[in-house]
Order: C-alpha cells, then sequence, then structure tokens
C-alpha cells in the first residue's frame, strides 16, 4: 500500500459568499479524478483521431465515464463491443481495462489496426496471471464479475485463474493443490473489501501467496485513503463518477463504512438533488480516477450557488505518475 502523508487541511478555495455560508462548508478530497492510466487512454484516442482522422474505432467505453464517452463520440469516435464490429483493416483502440489475448488475436485476423491502451498496470497484473499459470499455479482473482478488467485478466490464463467476486464467494471456492495458491486481483477495488476476502481466502488456504506486488493500483488506493480522512466530517459525500466505474462505486462505500451520514455517485451537477443538502453543514466532494475535473468544477458551483461556497482541500497524497503513450503515438504528445 501506497504512504499517505500527513492529512493537510489547507484552504484551496473560496468565494465572496463564504460570509453568508452559515457554517457551510465543502472538504474536496485531493488526489481525486483522472490517473495516470486515464490520462494515458483518453490521450491515445485523441492522438489517433489526430493521426488517423475520423472515424477511429474504440472496443468497449475507452474509460467508464459518460462525460469522457460521449465527448469522444462527438469527435468521430465510434465504440464497439467486440472486434467483429470494426470494418476490416480500420483502427480500433483497445480501452484501460484490457483485453484478453483471444481480442488481439481476433484483430489480428481481420486485419485491424490495433492501438492498445491498456493501463501498464493492469498489463502488470496479466503478467502475474501469465507467471503463475505458467508455473500451474491455482489463481484466486479477486473482482467484480462481469467486469472487463477481470475479464482481460482472466483471459491470459483461463485454465488456472477462479473468479472469488467479494468475501461471501470464498466459501464456494475450491483448488487443486492447497500449497499452491496465489491471490491476484482486479486494480480499482475497495482495499479494505479485499482485505477481507483474502483473510477468508486464508483461513481456508494457510499457504495462499500474496501477489509480488499491490494490485489494486496506486490511483486506487490514495483516492480511498483522502475520502476516508474526510468521511467522519462530511454530512454528505458527493462522489463525481459514473455507475459502471468500479472505483468512483467503491468511494462510495468507503465513505460511507468511513462515517460520512450519506454518500451518493453522480455523473453530472445536474443531478444533485437540493434535498440532499438540507440540514448539511459539511460536504465532502471527491471524484472516480476516470472523471474529468470541470465535472466536479460544475458540482461545487452548484454548491455554491445553495450557500457552499466555502472550500477546504484534503490532502493526502501528491501524485506525480505519468505513463507514455503507446509507442506510434508518442512522437505526437506535446
Ligand atoms: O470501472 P473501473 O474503475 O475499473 O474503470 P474506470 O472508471 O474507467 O477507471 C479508470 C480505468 C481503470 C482501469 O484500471
Ligand atoms: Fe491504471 Fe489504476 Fe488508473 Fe486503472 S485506476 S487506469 S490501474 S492507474
Amino acid at each position: 500500500m501506497s504512504s499517505a502523508i500527513p492529512l493537510n487541511l489547507g484552504i484551496a478555495r473560496s468565494t465572496g459568499s463564504e460570509a453568508s455560508g452559515g457554517g457551510k462548508r465543502v472538504l474536496l478530497a485531493e488526489p481525486r479524478g483522472y490517473c495516470a492510466g486515464v490520462d494515458r487512454a483518453v490521450e491515445t484516442v485523441e492522438k489517433a483521431l489526430e493521426k488517423h482522422g475520423a472515424p477511429i474505432y474504440v472496443r468497449k467505453e475507452i474509460v467508464h465515464n459518460r462525460h469522457v464517452v460521449e465527448t469522444l463520440r462527438e469527435r468521430g469516435v465510434i465504440f464497439v463491443n467486440e472486434t467483429d464490429e470494426v470494418p476490416h483493416g480500420a483502427v480500433v483502440v483497445f480501452s484501460a481495462h484490457g483485453v484478453a489475448p483471444t481480442v488481439h488475436e481476433s484483430a489480428a485476423a481481420r486485419g485491424l489496426h490495433t492501438i492498445d491502451a491498456t493501463c501498464p498496470l493492469v498489463t502488470k497484473v496479466h503478467q502475474e496471471a501469465k507467471r503463475f499459470a505458467r508455473d500451474d499455479y491455482d489463481i484466486l482473482l479477486i473482482g467484480h464479475e462481469g467486469h472487463e478488467e477481470v475479464e482481460g485478466t482472466a483471459g491470459e490464463a483461463p485454465d488456472h485463474v477462479q473468479l472469488v467476486d467479494g468475501p461471501d464467494a470464498v466459501a464456494g471456492v475450491t483448488v487443486r493443490d492447497e500449497s499452491k495458491v496465489i491471490w491476484l486481483s482486479q486494480t480499482t477495488l475497495s482495499v479494505d473489501e479485499t482485505m477481507e476476502t483474502v483473510r477468508r481466502l486464508r483461513e481456508k488456504f494457510p499457504k495462499l501467496q500474496d501477489p509480488p506486488s499491490d494490485d489494486i493500483c496506486y490511483a486506487t488506493q490514495n483516492r480511498q485513503v483522502a475520502v476516508k480522512a474526510m468521511a467522519p466530517e462530511c454530512d454528505l459525500v458527493i462522489v463525481v463518477g459514473s455507475r459502471n466505474s468500479s472505483n468512483s462505486v467503491r468511494l462510495v462505500e468507503v465513505a460511507l463504512n468511513a462515517g460520512a451520514r450519506a454518500a451518493h455517485l453522480v455523473d453530472f451537477a445536474r443531478e444533485v438533488e437540493p434535498a440532499w443538502l438540507e440540514g448539511v453543514r459539511t460536504v465532502g466532494i471527491t471524484s472516480g480516477a476516470s472523471v474529468p475535473e470541470i465535472l466536479v468544477r460544475g458540482v461545487l458551483d452548484k454548491l455554491a450557488e445553495y450557500g457552499f461556497g466555502e472550500v477546504q482541500s484534503v490532502t493526502t497524497a501528491n501524485e506525480t505518475l505519468v505513463f507514455a503513450l503507446p509507442r506510434e503515438l508518442r512522437a505526437a504528445r506535446q
């Protein structure tokens, strides 16, 4: 787990409505929003559009955010579910969540020009799955059934991987050899829930091995640490993010578990309901790893209209990680 720097409550933003706010305030989690993998994936699509011209195809949502997907669609991206929907020879980008080898194979068979925007930290988990499958381990992949990332990771070694979808799924897990079992995970899970799943797995399989390094990525962890730091002070936490964004949904759960009186997920400021703000003095705001900052600004502006003009940042880590673009687009990066 990455280490967090001490909680720093510094005033990051304030407006003239402070005096009339009646003690109302916003706590703004830092870090929040785009991670290095999302930044790279979105820029990959933008550069691919510039280089190849519209339309280009993207398999699945490039990242799980409605605004990002809608904006790219307007710029000429065609989102498809599978490579067989892409015309022969066209450009297709694989999403940040990664794909199974069978997807690469079917794209190659169709003669597609592929650009892989899989986050390098997801690729790292794929490599772990391949390595432990080669050594004939039973791999217990903790993750959410049906999520694209676990489909991609499991697809690296379908004969060795079984999905464990949370603590309650542990009861149904069986392995071939209890001395050769390892757990891996999806990158965007709740850290606390995953630790509980691992605890139960280890009760059942005492020789269970840990992954060589954390699979839940730095960005997921940092956003959870920040929301935990502010949640006990919050009457309400608003998480900006889409319903299909695992890491964003986890932030709502983490906020509630850490003591927030209420927590809601919104894609856009217009979804914030005035009734949520009744009797509320402190609102916490954060956003998932796939969420552009402009959407958070929209929520802050809306809250300011309701007297929440005072904004204090709650900073628990500083993020500086940047990933290089896929090779063929590197020259295009500013
Ligand atoms: O649903 P997820 O949280 O895995 O994806 P999202 O919201 O697109 O977040 C960024 C991409 C994460 C990949 O690991
Ligand atoms: Fe990569 Fe983590 Fe971002 Fe997923 S959430 S794209 S693993 S940095």
